[in-house]
């Protein structure tokens, strides 16, 4: 027999969210997220080996001599956090901004003055590739502890192909020396630097950029800022077709802050994603559903940009669009590494329940980045990422707020925090 390396049991709710590894959750099934009471999981080399309830587990004889054993008596157990949009690679900070909003200088406003984004460009750009990976290890580390395990991360603070290039092999190298899995998106298309058109840039970024990030082999996807003032749907279906020609899965920044059209480009380009979408058309929720594109929702960033203005989850589910939820960390529009705290937005001001914010930040999520068959949900075969949490039931878990819920954190079946 061989036993596992690690047997965590006695849960009081274990939450697999098990079935929807081949698709992701739509519609009503975002609330069917398979609890198992006195739940107990078996890892071994990594990878989850059994799954059922304490007796179930121990009756199948999985516990053994060398057997490490955590009992989550009292306790939630969930699959790890997966965070899929993030911006958390870059040095400085912008608090200086702050002031700026709460004078109501709109986001797009600070960006065309030379600062939001460029700003941040610049900043990494002075720091040394020990100063960017010190600064983002913290930030990975913060996540972890908040429960992410896996998370996608975006390149495009450097703009320029050898500041984007040292971006996507600075996350390759953040991958393998700290503890979060990675998956790298280059987002080249983030701002138009100064001295550039958007035509101008759109054709750099096409022509110069783009088979270069794909021939390094360093990026996963391929994201655009379409906006209105940032980069147009033209400018944007053109990036994506070439990124698609050159074998980078799709991504898009669509409808966030004006209606334009977005939503409508993802579905017609079959993107993996669309993210933000709080502006997005009826027709354009419509077409994602059609098309199956995964509505990645980022209500920090609504919480922060401060205008009362959110994504209309609830018609995305009834209209069956997979939504799924991140941080969009960045210094800009969403400074926090909290998916707890994604959690509780999203169910106060998406409305969403409990469980399908729980959907939308592990299996859902997990299919936004690719990643489905290996994390995201607690079944035979994926990787033994799984997190305990200090709760009595999945409905504390938004419910209480502004701390973190996360009690410890294992990843690949190993203790890793707490
Ligand atoms: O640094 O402001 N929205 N990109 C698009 C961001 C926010 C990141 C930033
Ligand atoms: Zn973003």
């Amino acid at each position: 027999m061989h036993y596992a390396d690690l047997l965590i049991h006695s849960a009081q709710m274990m939450v697999t969210m098990k079935g929807f590894s081949d698709s992701p959750a739509c519609g009503e099934e975002m609330s069917e997220v398979g609890i198992v009471e006195d739940g107990a999981v078996a890892i071994r080399g990594g990878m989850i080996v059994a799954v059922g309830t304490t007796a179930e587990i121990r009756a199948a004889g999985w516990s053994g001599p060398d057997t490490q054993e955590i009992s989550a008596q009292g306790k939630v157990v969930t699959p790890g956090f997966v965070d899929p949009h993030t911006h958390v690679l870059y040095a400085g900070s912008r608090e200086n901004e702050l002031s700026l909003k709460l004078k109501g200088v709109p986001y797009l406003e600070i960006l065309k003055q030379g600062g939001g984004i460029l700003s941040t460009v610049r900043s990494t750009k002075e720091a040394s590739d020990e100063e960017i990976k010190a600064q983002t290890s913290r930030r990975l580390q913060t996540m972890l502890s908040l429960g992410t395990t896996t998370a996608e991360v975006k390149s495009g603070y450097g703009l320029m192909v050898e500041d984007e290039l040292r971006a996507l092999r600075l996350i390759r190298e953040l991958d393998e020396s700290q503890v979060v899995d990675l998956v790298p998106t280059f987002m080249g298309a983030h701002a138009v630097p100064p001295g550039y058109s958007e035509g101008k840039f759109t054709n750099y970024v096409v022509d110069e950029m783009l088979p270069v990030i794909a021939a390094e082999n360093l990026a996963e996807f391929c994201d655009v800022f379409c906006e209105p003032g940032v980069f147009s749907l033209e400018s944007s279906e053109r990036i994506l077709l070439k990124a698609r020609q050159l074998n980078l899965k799709l991504k898009m920044h669509a409808d966030e802050l004006a209606s334009a059209g977005g939503a409508e480009l993802a579905a017609r380009l079959g993107v993996v994603s669309a993210d933000h979408l709080l502006q997005a058309s009826d027709q354009g929720i419509e077409a994602l559903a059609e098309q199956g594109v995964i509505a990645v929702l980022l209500p920090a960033t609504s919480f922060n940009l401060a205008k009362n203005s959110y994504a209309r989850a609830r018609d995305m589910i009834r209209a069956r669009v997979p939504v799924a939820l991140a941080t969009d960390s960045n210094p800009g529009s969403s400074p926090t590494e909290s998916m707890p705290l994604v959690l509780t937005i999203a169910c106060l001001y998406l409305r969403l329940t409990p469980e399908e914010v729980l959907a939308g930040a592990t299996i859902n999520a997990a299919h936004a980045i690719g990643r489905a068959k290996q994390v995201g949900s607690l079944e035979i075969g994926k990787q033994g990422d799984v997190l305990i949490l200090d709760i009595p039931n999945l409905n504390y878990l938004p419910y209480h707020f502004g701390n973190n819920p996360v009690e410890t954190v294992i990843k690949e079946g190993k203790v890793v925090w707490g």
